[in-house]
Formats: structure tokens, sequence, C-alpha cells
């Protein structure tokens, strides 16, 4: 009797259940293969890591006395999708059973469904033992009504008994202190570079390249960075919550040409892999606030990323999907101009966060919202193709984290589903958070005329085609009586503005 299990290269939770007791009669099975590499045109460090960190897991596998089959992404054995592969590696392994942990996409949970049913032997799905709510519960509380996020962290706090005082109220009297986490960064205190680690992964890239998968960006096999064991996650986790978790909520929404990660943790990778477990993360930034080495701000700040944002997009994906992935509230059909995918534009802004997405595969929060993203919403590119291209270009991309922050939070293509209203700004909202536009071609301060940002006129044009369904937004009151309080010729100024740069925009 032999059971084969199956891993993806986004369950590498060693603390899982299942690898606490050594069983001869297990077989762990893991894959590189294209039809993963393939459904979208990744960045080579995500395929070079998600690789490197499945082989480094199956070695530590085999050491701890557990039985493993990997398949390379060059073995010509390889069938390259996890169906066809398992349907040769049953017979071979002489399998009598079928065990699997739920997959964090869609995609991937109905082609799973399918190969173990095909396959006629007996199986179990358990929990991949990762997330704070499980799939299930998350997608029942969300499926009539998706409650706001603060209200859905609130419960998980209570939950979970974090930062409560002894009423069960929260510590220090307030449940959110966003007020206090907008803030510009002037420079100082210095942004601490994150620990970087120095990989060569050249072998492995040769085995990709020869394999013929197509990637985008910058492969760094030579020094690759990420963190690709449990060892070097906790390490990196280590170092956020020593030199950046006290600065973190204070500068979350800061954006500057002088740091292309500021203060945030880098962590998205490791958890996104399970290789970091969030209620670890949590308690790391909830120990440095008990001994003093963060405030109540910044800890509060940070746990409601990981506790708050992450656990209520995970529960919007599972409860909507999959018509989810096909919303396009604003009826959005523009292509993406060419420079998302050579940072060859002269907004310094834009330059900047498509550049260092394209060397690091990272790009930080407010950069995702409010630059790349901003700037999709308001031409109105096709949310399908701006879809693809967060999907692909960040190496800590996965389709149940992506979706719900691309389509929702950003595109507002889900009509008001993740948030209450479009994240949406002009120039104004740039220029106050971050540093790039002194220096910038385009003048932050023009609304039209040759040098005008792009964002005033762009932002105007969004808010103006959309007032018939936006303009009954209570939240977007104060806009639209901007908006009506400017001169008739002022405004077709603008509005002629945005015609002129959208005609024109792969050569913004
Ligand atoms: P920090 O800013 O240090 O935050 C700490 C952690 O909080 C992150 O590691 C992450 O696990 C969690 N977190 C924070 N915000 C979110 C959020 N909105 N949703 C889920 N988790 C969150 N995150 C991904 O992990 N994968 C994606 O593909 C992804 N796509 C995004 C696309 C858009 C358009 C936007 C606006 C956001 C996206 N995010 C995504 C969320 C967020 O930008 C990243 O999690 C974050 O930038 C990762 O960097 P960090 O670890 O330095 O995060
Ligand atoms: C993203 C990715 C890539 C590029 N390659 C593989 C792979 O070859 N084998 C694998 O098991 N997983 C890979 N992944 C991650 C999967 O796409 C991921 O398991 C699903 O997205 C489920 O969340």
């Amino acid at each position: 009797m032999t059971c084969l299990r199956l891993l993806l290269g986004d369950q590498l939770n060693a603390g899982h259940a299942w690898f606490g007791e050594r069983r001869d009669d297990v077989v762990y099975v893991l894959m590189e293969v294209r039809s993963e590499t393939d459904y979208v045109r990744h960045h080579a460090q995500k395929v070079l890591g998600i690789f490197a960190a499945m082989r480094r897991f199956a070695e530590a596998l085999v050491q701890g006395g557990h039985r493993v089959e990997y398949l390379r992404i060059g073995e010509p054995r390889n069938r390259h999708s996890f169906a066809a592969n398992l349907d040769w590696l049953i017979p071979e392994l002489q399998a009598t059973r079928l065990e699997r942990m739920e997959a964090d996409e869609w995609r991937v949970e109905q082609a799973l469904i399918d190969a173990f049913a095909a396959s006629g032997l007996p199986g179990r799905v358990v929990s991949a033992g990762h997330f704070l709510l499980e799939r299930d519960e998350a997608a029942a509380r969300f499926a009539r009504k998706v409650p706001r996020m603060e209200f859905f962290y609130r419960d998980l706090r209570r939950r979970h008994r974090i930062l409560l005082d002894a009423d069960g109220g929260p510590l220090g009297g307030r449940w959110n202190y966003d007020a206090e986490n907008r803030a510009k960064w002037p420079g100082d205190p210095p942004a601490p570079s994150w620990p970087w680690q120095q990989h060569d992964l050249r072998a492995l890239w040769d085995e990709i390249t020869a394999a013929g998968v197509q990637t985008l960006g910058e492969p760094s096999a030579q020094s690759f960075g990420w963190p690709l064991t449990r060892r070097e996650a906790r390490a990196w986790l280590a170092d956020f919550i020593a030199q950046r978790l006290a600065h973190f909520g204070r500068y979350q929404d800061a954006i500057s040409g002088r740091s292309a990660t500021l203060f945030h943790a880098g962590l998205s990778f490791a958890l996104n892999l399970k290789l970091l477990h969030p209620r670890e993360v949590i308690d790391a930034a909830l120990a440095a606030y008990e001994s003093g080495r963060a405030d109540l701000a910044a800890t509060e700040g940070f746990v409601r990323q990981i506790l708050g944002w992450r656990e209520f997009i995970r529960g919007i994906y599972w409860a909507r999907m999959p018509g989810y992935a096909a919303l396009n509230a604003l009826q959005a059909k523009r292509a993406l101009p060419a420079w998302f995918w050579s940072a060859d534009t002269r907004m310094a802004c834009l330059r900047a966060a498509i550049g260092q997405s394209l060397t690091l595969g990272y790009a930080h929060h407010i950069q995702r919202l409010m630059l790349t993203g901003n700037f999709a919403l308001l031409a109105g590119c096709d949310p399908d193709e701006v879809d693809r291209w967060y999907l692909g270009i960040y190496v800590d991309a996965f389709e149940w984290v992506e979706l719900p922050n691309t389509r929702g939070m950003s595109q507002f293509a889900d009509g008001g589903i993740v948030g209450s209203k479009p994240y949406s700004g002009s120039a104004a909202y740039i220029q106050r958070q971050s540093d790039h536009c002194q220096g910038c071609h385009y003048r932050h301060t023009l609304r039209h005329g040759e040098r005008a940002c792009p964002f005033n006129s762009l932002y105007w044009h969004f808010h103006a085609r959309h007032q018939p369904t936006l303009g009954r937004n209570p939240r977007l009151g104060m806009t639209y009586r901007s908006w009506e309080r400017m001169s008739v010729a002022e405004r077709a100024a603008t509005l002629a503005q945005a015609e002129h740069y959208l005609a024109r925009i792969d050569q913004l």
C-alpha cells in the first residue's frame, strides 16, 4: 500500500502535521511543470525562487527520512501538468491512495479535483494548515455579503486575542492607527537595506531556459536574493523586526526614489510559499511591542496587514471565484501601455516603480496601488491585462492574493466588493507621499499644457467619464464638488489634455 501525497510549489510548510511522522508507505511528489510556468508570463526570479525553494524543501524531506519523488523541469519523463504526471506516477509508484493539501488557487484546485477523480483511487484533501481562517469558513462568511475589512479584522483580533486589553477592547483604546501611518519619508531615519541572500542559481537558470520557459524581468541568478528556506525566511523576519518594524507603520504609505523597499517587511514571498506561518510573523511583531522595540501604532499597522488584509483578501477570493475573475464593473478596455514592460516612461514615479519591479520582482504596496494600479485605473486599462501583468511580475504573486488586490482594490472592477470607492489619486497625492515629483519631466502642479503631469488630467477624465455611476458614491462627493466648481473652460482643457495623453499613451 503506497500513499502518494502531492505537494505544490507554494505548499512548503515544514510545520504541517504531515511531516510530523515519517512513514514508509508515503511518497511525497513535487513537480516543476510547464502548466504552472506558462499560464502567465512570470518574472524570472519568481520561477527561479519557487523551483529553488521546492528543491531545498524536497532535500530537507529526504534528509528527514521521507520518501520523495521530484520531477525537474528538464526531465524527459516530465509530462508538464499535475494530471499528466499523476497518470504515469500512480502505476510507477504503485500508489493505492492519493492525498493533497487544498490548493490556494481556484484553477489548480479544479484541475486537482478532476485529476484525483480520474485516478479512481481513494483520496483525501487536507487543509494546508497555513491561514488563520480555514478556506471554507472564509468563503462561507463572505458568500452573501462581504463586510468592510475593518470589521472582519476586529473580529479576528477578538478571536485570536491579539492586541486586546483586559476587557476585550482594543489595546490603547483604538482599533486602528491608520491616521498616524501616512507620513512622507524625509530620508531620515535611513531605510535599512533588506537582508538579501547571495544564492548562485545559475545552474538552475540554465535548466529553466533550456526547457524553453519564457519569463520577464531580471533573473539575477548569480546572486539571487530572496529567502529560499525556512531558516532564511526566519532570519529575514528577525531582521525586519529588529531593523524596520518600528518605522513600518509611520512610513507604510510613503514612496521614495531613494529607497525601493523603505520599511516594508519583504516577507510576502516567504509567506505565500508557506516558509513562514502568518501567526509566527504576528507573534514576532507582538513580542517586539511587548519588549518596547516597537510602539503600538507600528505594531498594530503591521498586524493589520497580515491578520486583516491578507486573510480578508483570501476570503473574498474563495467566496467569489470563479466569477470574480471576469468582473469589469467600469467596462475598462484599453491595452496597458508598452512601458509597463520596459519602465521606459518620463513619469519618474512610474519609471521607478516599474523599473524595480523588473529588477527585483518587487514593488511595495503603495507603489502597486497608487502608482501602477492608479495609472491603469485612470487610463481605463482592461482588468484582464492588468491582472496578467500583476500576476506575472511580482515574486509573491499567486492568484488568490493578486486577483482581489488588482481587480478589486486597485481597479474597482468588482464594483466595490473589496473597497467602497476606487483608490484614485492625482499628482497632488503622489507629491504629498513621495519625492518623485521634483526632477520629473512632468509638472505635478499642472493639469494641462505640455509638461502637465498625466495623473492630473487622467484623474479628472476618469471621474468625469464615470460620473453617472461613481457620482452617486457619497465618499466621492468632495471630488465631484471640486470638479463642478471648476470653470467650464478649465474642465474642457483638462479633458482635452487627458484625451491627448490617452491617444499617445505608449509615449508618456
Ligand atoms: P508589507 O508592506 O511589509 O506588509 C506585510 C505583509 O502584509 C505582506 O508580506 C503581506 O503578506 C501582507 N499584506 C499587506 N497588504 C496586503 C494585501 N493588500 N493583501 C494581502 N496581503 C497583504 N500581495 C501578495 O502577496 N501577492 C500579490 O500578488 C499581490 N498583488 C497585489 C496587487 C496590487 C494591485 C496591490 C495593490 C497589492 C498587492 N499585494 C499582493 C499586496 C501587497 O502589496 C503585498 O503583499 C506587499 O507589497 C508585499 O510586500 P511586503 O512583504 O514588503 O509587505
Ligand atoms: C507559480 C508556480 C510556478 C511558476 N511553477 C510551479 C511548478 O512548477 N510546480 C508547482 O507545484 N507550483 C508552481 N507554481 C505555484 C503553483 O502555480 C501554485 O501551487 C498554485 O498557484 C496554487 O496556489
